[in-house]
């Protein structure tokens, strides 16, 4: 395994640089640095919005999965807690055309999203384990790396990210083997240092894991985790979203978290899955869209 040295640098391109540019160094090292993914004012809004949800919430504690989602952790789910991450993140192009070109082969392929979630995490938090995203799949890890994709992530930052206060670490390139992850057990990574609003995005193969925030402040991001239609996902997003919330978003916005049968809409094929008798499950469901 590579040293720090050695590791080819995180790529950093700006949001301008458009879904080609992006796309490519994504194949070429699997992650990318998207500088300027939300703007200023997305970011405050956000940060203002979600504060008193974080005030109310606890870390996990005593399992081996609260040990995982970090102790020092609070998870905040973003739909219910944040109208700008409703009204505008999930409006992102950039997001919804890499989307479409990473996780759609065809028709009737679709992508949602398995989690959109606060990270904050707190002083002291200890690093994670290095983990792939597509893990949470089993039966993916048996694939080769020349498969198709089961999940991307759009990590975002709400506050800077240095190596200090726990960045996400990650091992540029490693999307492109299937070692044991034993294997990257004291493997060297790079810390993701980014600016409010630059998002780390990656391939589900990647190795990377949360740092370790050795200083006295909050270090939050916005994950945004989308994966392939067909994949159950972490959240029961239809089941935990209020129906007057969900009424407010856009139909798209609303496929995200299943509340729409698919998302691209693929007019030859039709609702081909999670329909109401082949008809789209949301008009059934009479629920508005903005
Ligand atoms: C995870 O929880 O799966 C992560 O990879 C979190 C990464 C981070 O918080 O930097």
């Amino acid at each position: 395994m590579g040293s720090a040295g050695t590791l080819p640098p995180l790529q950093r391109l700006p949001a301008s640089s458009g879904t080609e540019k992006i796309f490519q160094a994504y194949e070429e090292d699997g992650a990318v640095i998207i500088e300027g993914f939300l703007t200023e004012s997305q970011v405050k809004q956000m940060n203002e919005e979600i504060t008193p949800g974080l005030e109310q919430i606890n870390p996990k504690q005593g399992s081996d999965l609260a040990a995982f989602l970090g102790t020092r952790t609070k998870r905040l789910p973003a739909v219910p807690n944040s109208r700008v991450f409703r009204e505008e993140v999930l409006e992102n192009e950039l997001m919804h055309s890499l989307s479409e070109k990473i996780l759609v082969e065809g028709s009737p392929d679709g992508y949602h999203i398995n989690c959109a979630q606060v990270i904050a995490l707190g002083p002291g938090a200890e690093s994670q384990p290095f983990h792939r995203d597509q893990g949470l799949w089993s039966f993916w890890e048996k694939f080769p790396a020349s498969g198709p994709e089961a999940c991307i992530n759009f990590l975002c930052s709400l506050t800077p990210f240095s190596e200090e206060n726990g960045a996400t670490r990650a091992i540029p390139r490693t999307h492109k083997s299937m070692e044991d992850l034993d294997y990257y057990k004291d493997a060297e990574s790079l810390p993701a240092e980014l600016n409010p609003g630059d998002a780390l995005f990656f391939s589900g193969r990647l190795i990377h894991k949360g740092g370790h925030n050795k200083t006295n402040e909050v270090r939050r991001a916005l994950t945004i985790h989308l994966c392939r239609n067909g994949l159950n996902t972490q959240e029961a997003h239809p089941l935990t979203i209020p129906r007057e919330i969900a009424n407010t978003m856009s139909y798209r916005a609303q496929a995200m978290f299943g509340f729409r049968s698919g998302w691209p809409i693929h007019q030859s094929s039709g609702n081909h899955f999670w329909s109401n008798s082949w008809e789209e499950v949301g008009e059934g469901l009479k629920l508005k869209a903005k």
